[in-house]
């Protein structure tokens, strides 16, 4: 037997299942980017908004790329198992606020139809950092035209993912890939719909066996789609809604909306993802597979801690960045969280641009040192060569896998040119990194150092110092 709304009585008393009606309405949010991600993030905070009795919450979810997922969903009526487990406790909850599922590739009308129907009043995603193609653009602008035509009302249309100004880059692409004939809709766009920034944050690794097994044992039942988290969440948004009473409704269930999401995106993109790029790409390079065996290397962890303190914190604006670092040195060492370095390491080549430089460049200006920032690029120059310390190979899951891979391969016998290669890249360092001497020899000092000695001497050598 398995999860679904048939078995759901059957639940353990102790486990929070949904208690309101989850077929009776229309969903009002249509998600794009049906991962782990939204799944035990926005969608628990839709859920406590249909459990206090507003029912416009309910989502139509949108996988962009996986069926398989979707169908697994689908077969459990939407629902799934969430283990919130930390030094705190662990909780086993079942969230309801995922109504109707759909794929984007096999099923892109019934996605423009949903972001059309009458109910639907917000569209929020998670496509991740590579998903932002004219592709996604058009889909979205197919669904405007026709709210726009019948006259219907505008929506709040979020994106959550870990893009710095999220939501002026999701506006800017829709605006660009719309034809001329589509001004009327752009100025429905301007006067209707609002498209906040928001910074999204709970550390939710993919779903592992041992997860669905935990779930089994939790549940009694058998849970395809069960996930673990933490219980830490944050979900801070811009104060611009379509809808402005949905600012006090978001409050309420711990929501921060605020004027200013900025301060908290450059934090948590720096500090936190920052880290975990560092450690992500360590960890495959020094054949540790979880974020938390990274954490747990006293000198890796004496690197995090410095690296967020001395290179990021000088450049933030978020002033309570000392407890936010410290709540992340935890976070990271969660033991229930099997967080998979390889994981994380994925799209590096997306994610770099938003994580690293800013520090660096930042350090840069005040003439202050970025040490911490040239160890975990030549930590990244070393991965492209897809082979562990041990010697064990891996894969680079990568849009930019090839080039990384062709650039990087030579570094045992040319190591200089390897660098100013992988270091040329406007792309992923932006335009004045490839031109900063100081930082190709600080990154190249430190990539000799990680194929002479590995990975580990250079770390202890820099948190030694
Ligand atoms: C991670 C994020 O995979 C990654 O790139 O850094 O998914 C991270 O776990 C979340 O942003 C935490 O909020």
């Amino acid at each position: 037997m398995h999860l679904s709304a048939l078995t759901l009585a059957s639940l353990p008393a102790h486990i929070v299942t949904p208690a309101y009606d989850r077929t009776s309405h229309a969903p009002g949010v249509v998600h794009l980017g049906l991962g782990a991600f939204h799944r035990a993030h926005q969608a628990m905070v839709f859920d406590q908004l249909l459990s206090g009795g507003d029912t416009r919450w309910g989502i139509q979810g949108v996988g962009m790329t996986r069926p398989d997922l979707v169908n697994q969903l689908r077969a459990q009526d939407g629902l799934y198992a969430v283990r919130v487990a930390d030094g705190q406790g662990v909780k086993w909850q079942v969230p309801g606020a995922l109504w109707h599922t759909c794929v984007a590739t096999t099923e892109r009308d019934a996605v423009v139809q949903a972001i059309a129907a009458p109910s639907t009043r917000w569209v929020t995603l998670t496509v991740t950092e590579k998903g932002y193609t004219p592709a996604l653009a058009q889909l979205l602008l197919d669904g405007f035209r026709l709210r726009q035509q019948a006259d219907m009302p505008g929506i709040t249309i979020a994106s959550c993912d870990n893009l710095q100004g999220n939501g002026h880059k999701l506006q800017a692409l829709v605006k660009a890939a719309a034809a001329p004939q589509d001004s009327e809709v752009l100025s429905w766009l301007d006067a209707h719909c609002a498209f906040p920034c928001s910074m999204v944050d709970r550390i939710v690794p993919a779903a592992t066996p041992e997860v669905m097994a935990a779930a089994q044992k939790a549940l009694g039942l058998q849970d395809h789609c069960a996930l673990s988290t933490e219980s830490f969440w944050e979900w801070v948004i811009e104060n611009r809604f379509a809808d402005p009473d949905d600012a006090a409704l978001l409050q309420s269930v711990g929501v921060r909306v605020t004027p200013d999401v900025h301060s908290y995106e450059e934090a948590k993109l720096r500090m936190l993802n920052g880290s975990h790029t560092a450690m992500a790409l360590m960890g495959a390079v020094t054949a540790r597979p979880f974020i938390a065996s990274c954490i747990g290397v006293p000198h890796v962890r004496e690197f995090v801690f410095r690296l967020m303190g001395q290179e990021v914190a000088p450049h933030l604006s978020r002033s309570d960045w000392a407890d936010y670092r410290d709540a992340l040195i935890a976070r990271f060492g969660n033991p229930y969280l099997k967080h998979s370095v390889h994981q994380i390491a994925t799209d590096s080549s997306q994610k770099i641009p938003q994580r690293w430089p800013p520090s660096v460049l930042g350090q840069i200006a005040l003439g202050a040192s970025f040490e911490h920032h040239a160890l975990a690029a030549a930590v990244f120059v070393r991965y492209t060569l897809g082979v562990d310390e041990q010697g064990q190979a891996y894969a680079l899951n990568d849009p930019q896998a090839s080039s990384l891979m062709a650039m990087g391969a030579g570094q045992r016998t040319e190591p200089e040119a390897c660098v100013r290669a992988l270091l040329a890249s406007e792309a992923l360092w932006g335009s004045a990194l490839p031109q900063h001497a100081d930082w190709i020899a600080r990154v190249t000092h430190w990539h000799q150092h990680i194929l002479q000695h590995g990975v580990d001497h250079a770390v202890q050598q820099l948190a030694g110092a």
